[in-house]
């Protein structure tokens, strides 16, 4: 079960000692020069942005559901860094694996904002990415896209190809009896996948520490034989590096990467969520210190990397996104029978006698209009 040429990182980082990668802290200032990833200032103004237009994006989604114009949302708030620096590594041939809380990487991966809002508004072609290559539909069902991740894992290893597979889970998704088979398989086969837990501290209210009694959610690789790392998922230049490692890691063939992107979900857990029942405020406020976005920017002021025009950018991000919103609202709605047809060749007697049943309630429910 040794590991051949293991970057030092890992040794380093050891999840057992309960290290965690951190290169900037909350004020911007760089604790961990040596592991700083040397960034053109254009590629972290580029960063910057595409965070800025994920929480953006983010803020109307929630707000377009308060105007009962959208179904229920799962916001993204506080954890922009993780989705933005997987997505700065993510190639077009390889493959996209998500839950339901990396919308910057669909972003990144070259879904449109149009595809995510017809996700959100039940709309299936919110699921099928036409124009895009290797993404599969975000998964609700906790823990089912690891089984997913690491099959296509062993299909681009069986292919011998150099695709990467990112695959991503959360705190509380680590309980479910997917995320342990889909290591064991992952670090049997040492297929090419790229595991993040997004820990965001909570599963809906249940707190982490109550979701499991390891020293954190990285040391979890350990018994799979797969290197894994606690990274700071709020700090852009960490989840970077962490990244680079990673895909180098996993293209050359040697294996998974387990990494545990520590961060807090700054919003609720969806729009039918209320976070005061289960937390409190000085807890959000304490986190909100940490914000990705404002500690990469303190970083570039600090950096002096040339300051960008933010409300302008907001401005323009948010005609952009009302626009794709709008496309989206017009998107044709799908007939019932779409639901039901395209599971079976021959519909079996109990799905016809639901599918009844349901045209029977959609008809009643005309009626009282
Ligand atoms: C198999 C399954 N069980 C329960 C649920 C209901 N559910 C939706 S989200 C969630 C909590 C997920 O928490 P976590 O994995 O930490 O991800 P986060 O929502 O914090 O991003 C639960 C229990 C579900 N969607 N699927
Ligand atoms: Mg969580």
């Amino acid at each position: 079960m040794a590991h051949d040429n293991l970057p030092a990182i890992f040794h380093h980082f050891h999840p057992i000692e309960d290290k965690m990668l951190q290169i900037i802290d909350n004020e911007g200032n760089v604790i961990d020069k040596k592991r700083m990833p040397e960034l053109d200032d254009e590629i972290i103004i580029d960063a910057y942005k595409q965070m800025l237009y994920e929480r953006i994006a983010d803020e109307m989604a929630v707000s377009y559901q308060r105007q009962g114009r959208m179904y229920t949302y799962t916001p993204n708030i506080g954890q922009e860094a993780i989705h933005i620096a997987a997505g700065m590594h993510i190639r077009g041939e390889d493959w996209l694996v998500p839950a339901f809380r990396e919308m910057g990487t669909l972003l990144a991966k070259g879904v449109t904002m149009k595809e995510i809002f017809l996700f959100y508004l039940g709309n299936e072609h919110g699921g099928s990415f036409r124009n895009i290559r290797n993404v599969l539909p975000m998964a609700i069902s906790i823990g089912t896209q690891f089984h997913h991740a690491v099959g296509i894992g062993y299909a681009v290893k069986y292919q011998k190809k150099e695709e990467v597979v990112f695959t991503f889970i959360g705190d509380g998704g680590t309980s479910e009896g997917d995320f342990s088979e889909a290591l064991n398989f992952a670090g049997v086969w040492q297929v090419p996948v790229i595991f993040t837990v997004q820990n965001n501290q909570y599963a809906i209210s249940v707190p982490v520490q109550k979701q499991t009694r390891s020293v954190n959610l990285a040391v979890k690789s350990v018994a799979f034989g797969i290197p894994g790392i606690k990274v700071d998922g709020n700090d852009f230049f960490a989840m970077y590096l962490a990244y680079q490692i990673a895909v180098d890691y996993a293209r050359s063939g040697r294996g998974a990467v387990l990494i545990e992107a520590l961060t807090y979900r700054l919003g609720a857990h969806t729009t039918s969520d209320d976070p005061s029942k289960y937390r409190n405020e000085a807890e959000e406020q304490l986190w909100g210190k940490s914000d990705p976005l404002l500690r990469l920017k303190r970083y570039m002021q600090s950096a002096g990397i040339r300051a960008i025009d933010e409300e302008q950018l907001r401005e323009q991000y948010r005609e952009e996104i009302d626009r794709q919103f709008a496309d989206a609202e017009q998107e044709k709605s799908y007939p019932l029978s779409d639901l039901f047809d395209h599971m079976y060749t021959d519909m079996p007697d109990e799905l016809r006698r639901q599918k009844s049943e349901y045209e029977q309630f959609l008809s009643w429910k005309e009626k009282r209009r």
